[in-house]
């Protein structure tokens, strides 16, 4: 059977976890319709979603279509909650893009839209909430095409929108205004249509432009937009037709080399770990031993697959479905099972969190057990960059916004019976590499107590490169542990740069390598002060590349926001310099009728400022979207962080450390 794993996904609120109860009950899966308001959702489960009416985690449902398994995955609209959809993304065969009928197009909106775009996945834009007061779905329309993607149609029509009696009609061959706009979409972007079209324009058959309709949207290139009301059921029937006829299926090899990608990670009952895997081929089955990650054989247990609405226990999982894999123990998000698939399951598509706060048990006595709280939390959202540091024992967590700082609390209240309250949220900087900085400490040379020789250069890397490692010294000079050992330790030392903050980008050259071969003592015992140990290289990589590091220098950026603010023309006088003294840079002003908007970049850490400010300054008229847009260099002092790891910072700290070292070998 052919399958369609399809995402749910819109700006928070538009109506994703409705329509996806929508579609369950339409297809005949469920009986009663299930509401958000009244926490009765297939797909909202978590109690606090259900408390909350927003969806916190994706979650998985399945429906047939004829003679295709979709697998729907409703997705959460909140910012704070964007990891959620990214881990998603690697793992869609298509998407709908729910938009408000009502609100129109969001900021959300534009950060998916252009996502589902860059990743060439194929979609359909649903305009929602036709019945709803305010409704236009027209507007709504042109928005689309002219904030998200110009390359839409129109699949139907919109009668009484606004009001319970609105309903949907679907265009066919005698709509000539939409058979015209599909022939100038499509023969625009098809040679051969618009050939056959000039050549003939009324043997063009309608099934022909349909055809060229649904290759076209399988491949991204056109987005058709419906319209309905998940609530009411209108225009849902046409949205099912077109996933069935526009979204391509895949059927993949079942008989293939087991590829997949774990794209969540939940906890059952008994507390025991469960991998959400999509695979795009082969077969697994209960007993089978996979690889996953970097671990090679990892026994599966237990197989459930999600199935008509139900998750059911199954004894295999073929291509191109999602199952839920019990036993792959060390197993963690993003890993590739078995052969890796083409789409990487880790790739970055979004900003990562800009935010941290620092997490305080209630009880001092409940340190550990919050420790081990949020190591299962981690594994769930990896983005919270859990650490610790070495000195205070005070665990840090990464964050998106304040939202997401309450889930964290009630999570860890509800199911792990650990009361925290959080330090002030503070803003993640980054450090940037201005120039070439190397060091080097060669074996037996002091102040050098290591049993290594170990060189490092460190260069600039542009903005979104990451960290590259390469080799300056031949593979064949020294063991591959050891090389392992000191990539390992630079990428992770380099979480923390000379002022405490992450170094993203940069590149690392090894210029000296350099070791002890194993020696032994005439009676054969292994001798530890003779020969070099893996360990060696753990310990003295940190101290030569700080040190080039600080001959490097870096510079602290800070993350920044695009804004974009419409406000009363009058208001103008007072919003101006008042935006200048929160360090927002406007960079464009135009008047639209009687409003104007303002457009330019704000430090990430003054947007909640602005927001609080907001009506006061515009009469509470004021319209404000931020967004990410960059890191750029802080004005002033840099902040420093403090360190949870002990790195040396300087070369003083260095040669101390050294010394320290010295004394204690
Ligand atoms: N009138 C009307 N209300 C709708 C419609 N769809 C959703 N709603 C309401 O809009 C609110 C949000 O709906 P949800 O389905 O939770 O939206 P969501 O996109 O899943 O929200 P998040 O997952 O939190 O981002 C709820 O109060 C719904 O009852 C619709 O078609 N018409
Ligand atoms: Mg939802």
């Amino acid at each position: 059977m052919k399958t369609l794993n399809l995402g749910i996904l819109a700006h928070v609120d538009a109506g994703k976890t409705s329509l996806t109860e929508r579609l369950l009950h339409d297809v005949g899966v469920t009986d009663q319709l299930g509401r958000v308001d009244a926490g009765s959702t297939q797909t909202d489960t978590l109690a606090l979603e259900r408390q909350r009416g927003i969806t916190i985690r994706s979650a998985v449902v399945s429906f047939v279509l004829d003679d295709v398994t979709v697998n729907l995955i409703d997705t959460p609209g909140h910012p704070d909650f964007i990891a959620e959809v990214e881990r998603v993304l690697g793992v869609l065969d298509g998407a709908v893009l729910v938009i408000s009928a009502v609100e129109g197009v969001q900021p959300q909106t534009r950060v998916l839209m252009r996502t589902l775009r860059r990743l060439r996945i194929p979609t359909l834009i649903f305009i929602n909430k036709v019945d709803r007061a305010g409704a236009d779905p027209e507007r709504v329309f042109q928005a689309v095409a002219e904030k998200l993607t110009p390359t839409v149609v129109a699949m139907g029509a919109v009668a009484m929108p606004g009001t319970r009696g609105a309903h949907c009609t679907t265009y066919g061959p005698t709509d000539l205004a939409f058979t015209d706009r599909l022939l100038d979409l499509l023969t625009g972007q098809d040679d051969v249509l618009l050939a056959d079209w000039v050549a003939d324009t009324f043997a063009l058959p309608y099934s022909r432009l349909r055809a060229a309709l649904a290759t076209r949207t399988g491949r991204a290139l056109v987005q058709p937009v419906y319209a309905g009301s998940a609530i009411t059921g209108a225009g849902v029937d046409a949205l099912i037709a077109g996933i069935t006829e526009l979204l391509p299926t895949v059927q993949g090899d079942a008989d293939a080399p087991v590829s997949g990608t774990v794209f969540a990670i939940e906890r059952g009952p008994a507390g025991e770990k469960i991998a959400l895997v999509r695979l795009f081929a082969g077969t697994i089955r209960i007993r089978d031993r996979v690889r996953v990650g970097a671990v090679d054989a990892e026994l599966v247990t237990a197989v459930r697959v999600v199935a008509h609405g139900a998750d059911v226990v199954a004894s295999a999982v073929e291509a191109g479905h999602i199952a839920r894999l019990w036993g792959l123990k060390h197993t963690r998000i993003g890993d590739p099972v078995g052969v890796p698939p083409e789409r990487a399951g880790t790739d970055r598509h979004f900003a990562p969190p800009t935010l941290e706060t620092v997490v305080v048990p209630t009880r001092p006595a409940d340190r550990v057990a919050l420790h081990a709280a949020l190591l299962q939390l981690a594994e769930q959202d990896p983005l919270i960059n859990l650490r610790q540091d070495d000195r205070q024992h005070e665990i840090t967590v990464s964050l998106y916004g304040e939202v997401q700082k309450e889930v964290i609390q009630a999570t860890l209240a509800d199911d792990f019976g650990v009361g925290v309250t959080f330090r002030e949220t503070s803003t993640v900087h980054v450090e940037r590499v201005c120039r070439v900085g190397e060091a080097v400490e060669v074996i037996a040379v002091a102040p050098n107590p290591f049993l290594a020789t170990v060189g490092l250069r460190i260069a600039p890397a542009p903005t979104g490169a990451g960290v590259t490692f390469r080799l300056g010294v031949e593979l064949g000079s020294m063991p591959p542990a050891f090389f392992t050992a000191v990539e390992e330790t630079v990428r992770r030392t380099l979480r923390q740069g000379l002022h405490g903050w992450e170094v993203p980008d940069c590149e690392v050259t090894m210029t000296h390598a350099g070791y002890w071969a194993r020696q032994s003592h005439s009676h054969g015992t292994f001798d530890k002060s003779m020969s070099s140990t893996a360990g060696d290289f753990r310990n003295l990589t940190p101290l030569v590349l700080m040190a080039a590091l600080a001959r490097a220098g870096t510079r602290v950026h800070e993350p920044v926001h695009r804004f974009r603010l419409e406000v009363p023309g009058d208001v103008l006088g007072t919003l101006l310099p008042a935006l200048t003294r929160l360090d927002a840079v406007p960079t464009d002003t135009t008047g639209q009728g009687a409003s104007y908007l303002v457009q330019g970049e704000i430090p990430v850490g003054l947007v909640h400022a602005l927001e609080r400010r907001l009506p006061a300054l515009t009469r509470g008229e004021g319209v404000l979207e931020t967004e990410f847009d960059c890191y750029r260099p802080v004005r002033g002092p840099a902040p420093v962080r403090t360190r949870w790891d002990n790195n040396p910072l300087d070369r003083r700290e260095y040669l101390l450390a050294v010394a320290r070292r010295v004394g204690g070998r």
